[in-house]
């Protein structure tokens, strides 16, 4: 039975995949912190600390305490955050990773931490961007990224630690909202399409981006860690995707449940620089090799999801 150590749980995806591992591997055998604490089922469903992964020492005791086997590893500032505090986001995403990679040593622990489509960058080719290819990122949530990727390659091969990973793209959840990145507007179109009928986009028109709804995104996480490591070819960081959009295509779909919905536009030079630097659409086929991913929502799916459980009155 696994004994695992999340941080950053009470983030996006941390505060869904807690619970999904808690069902999965039993309550008391996921553990999970964050800097901060609330009044979320993650917090009373089972046990919780506060940690800053920022202090490693403090790190290193909880693992020690949980007789953890599993670190993942999700504490992190997302694109546009970092981009606004670039020097913050290099202490704590870096720093954060190198902790917990180090106690991942110390403890022999399996380690996932999530990469993202971020990870590339304009040099990057665009379409059907392939695993391995140019990654030379200009923001500095994209050197976070492919830095922490090769950090992981590194704890790897120097030290044999079984680490693991995933490049995200914009993840889609009707439980927790994202805070800072540059795919949210993929997520609160659908709350003000519910709340206003209308949507200020601050992507422009004809911006592709990848997309994954939430569900699929955990799947993806607990494929992989449970794959078989002989299989494994690549580890950090498989491309996965669902789905590929742009703001015109996502009002179009949400038309389709509400007809007077209306969508404008008020775009951010910075977001849209962020978007305009990733690739339209990723090639992730080595993540179906190795170890069978395969997403199950796309758009209109999705779409049909999002609305019924954002429209089902809270009890
Ligand atoms: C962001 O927009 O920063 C994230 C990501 C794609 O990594 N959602």
């Amino acid at each position: 039975m696994k004994k695992i150590l999340v941080t950053g749980a009470l983030g996006q995806i941390g505060s869904e995949l807690t619970l999904k591992m808690r069902d999965i591997y039993g309550a008391k055998n996921v553990i999970a912190t964050d800097i901060r604490k609330n009044d979320s089922e993650v917090v009373h469903s089972g046990q919780f600390e506060i940690l800053d992964v920022t202090d490693g020492e403090a790190m290193s005791q909880l693992a020690k305490k949980y007789e953890v086997d599993t670190i993942i590893h999700l504490a992190a500032l997302l694109s546009a955050t970092a981009e606004a505090k670039p020097l913050l986001a290099w202490n704590l995403n870096m720093g954060g990773l190198v902790n917990a990679l180090e106690v991942a040593r110390e403890e022999n622990c399996q380690f996932f931490t999530p990469s993202s489509i971020g990870a590339f960058g304009p040099s990057t080719p665009k379409d059907q961007t392939p695993q391995d290819t140019i990654q030379r990122p200009t923001t500095m949530y994209g050197v976070n990224k492919v830095s922490g990727e090769l950090l992981c390659d590194y704890y790897y091969q120097k030290f044999g630690v079984d680490t693991r990973g995933l490049r995200f793209p914009g993840l889609i959840s009707y439980a927790t909202p994202p805070g800072g990145g540059t795919t949210d507007y993929a997520v609160d179109i659908y709350y003000k399409a519910i709340e206003n009928g209308r949507y200020t986009s601050y992507i422009d028109k004809g911006t592709y981006m990848d997309m994954m709804y939430m569900p699929d995104a955990l799947n993806g996480i607990i494929q992989l860690m449970e794959a078989d490591p002989s299989k494994l070819i690549h580890r950090n960081s498989f491309n996965v995707t669902a789905m590929s959009f742009e703001p015109e295509q996502i009002a179009a779909e949400i038309k389709k449940h509400i007809p007077n919905f209306v969508m404008d536009y008020d775009v951010d030079p910075v977001r849209q620089a962020i978007a305009d630097s990733w690739p339209n659409c990723i090639d992730c086929s080595a993540a179906n090799q190795e170890w069978g991913f395969k997403a199950e929502y796309d758009l209109s799916k999705m779409t049909v999801d999002m609305l019924a459980k954002l429209r089902k009155p809270v009890t």
